[in-house]
């Protein structure tokens, strides 16, 4: 440990210690109690030497977050039994990629919207990665989000195939990759990454789906400015209790044409005179997308 003012990287949590890259050496730590903040995984953070030899580094400070990726929770404690509770995931992340097998687990779209609210809210960009090109899957019909800005990127774990493409995409920057278990998240990590040895679970059943090999989170340096957190498969991504009006500027195109809504708080569910609505009709928005937006309105849970 150099000197107590420089910042380190936390690349584990272990229930109630943490593992901070020290020098690049990964080091167990006791966060001190009381700290500002809980660590997560991509956190900055302070660690001065233990007090008594025998004893872990303290971590005594954690740096103000530049982003942060945090699932949702109704929270009903809150009076009017509306907004959410955080649980943050990871920070100081500049891009999730949504990783998705071709086939085996099948492809759910929808995963993107909801990820893309969770990733916009928290300051991220948002890329996908269909993986599994190996298997001979026609890619399915990604327009509308290539539309929206988001880079797609066709690779291959298993072969290679497209790695240089992923590879230019993260490059640079502190990437997370998420989707459902068995979409191969790993496998990516180990086959960008030199050393890395992250476990990786097979796909089984009827369904192809996967068997939740990853139970941590964990970030792997490629190099001095790139690294990759990788995730658990998710299960499902729960994000109620997001107010109307923040939902709508999550969804940049609905937040475009809410300035033509009649009513200022138009929620664009049932509205007489809303430009989202309308849009939707004319199709000049996606039809899909104003569904998910319809259905996290509404979520509950
Ligand atoms: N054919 C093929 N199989 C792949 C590819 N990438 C991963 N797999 C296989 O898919 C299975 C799941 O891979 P993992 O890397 O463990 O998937 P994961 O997304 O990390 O899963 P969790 O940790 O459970 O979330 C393994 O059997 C891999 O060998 C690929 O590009 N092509
Ligand atoms: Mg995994
Ligand atoms: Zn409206």
């Amino acid at each position: 440990m150099s000197t107590t003012d420089e910042s380190h990287v936390v690349v584990e949590v272990h229930g109630i210690l943490v593992t901070v890259a020290l020098d690049g050496e990964p080091v167990r730590c006791s966060p001190m109690p009381g700290l500002n903040l809980y660590p997560v995984v991509g956190d900055h953070v302070r660690v001065r030497p233990p007090e008594q030899e025998g004893d872990r580094p303290v971590v005594f400070e954690v740096l103000p977050r530049r982003t942060s990726l945090a699932r949702l929770r109704r929270d009903n404690t809150r009076h009017g039994s509306s907004g959410a509770t955080e649980h943050v995931l990871a920070a100081n992340i500049d891009l999730a990629v949504i990783v998705a097998a071709l086939t085996r687990p099948p492809f759910h779209p929808r995963f993107i919207d909801r990820y893309m609210v969770l990733a916009q809210r928290g300051g991220l960009d948002v890329a996908v990665a269909l993986n599994k090109a190996d298997l001979g899957v026609e890619p399915p019909d990604l327009t509308v989000y290539r539309d929206l800005g988001l880079e797609i990127v066709k690779v291959s774990a298993k072969t290679g195939a497209g790695l240089d493409d992923l590879r230019g995409l993260i490059a640079g920057k502190t990437v997370i990759f998420t989707g459902h278990s068995g979409v191969g998240k790993s496998s990516l990590v180990n086959a960008l990454h030199e050393t890395a040895m992250a476990a990786v679970g097979e796909v089984g059943g009827k369904r192809g789906q996967g068997r939740h090999t990853t139970s941590r989170t964990s970030l792997y340096r490629l190099d001095e400015t790139t690294a990759i957190v990788d995730t658990p498969g998710v299960r499902s991504l729960s994000m109620a209790g997001i107010p109307a009006d923040e939902l709508g500027e999550l969804f940049p195109e609905v937040s475009e044409r809410a300035e033509l809504c009649k009513f200022r708080n138009c929620t664009h569910d049932h509205e007489p005179g809303c430009g989202v609505q309308a849009a939707v009709a004319s199709g000049e928005v996606a039809r899909v997308r104003y569904e998910t937006y319809l259905r996290l309105l509404h979520e509950e849970e």
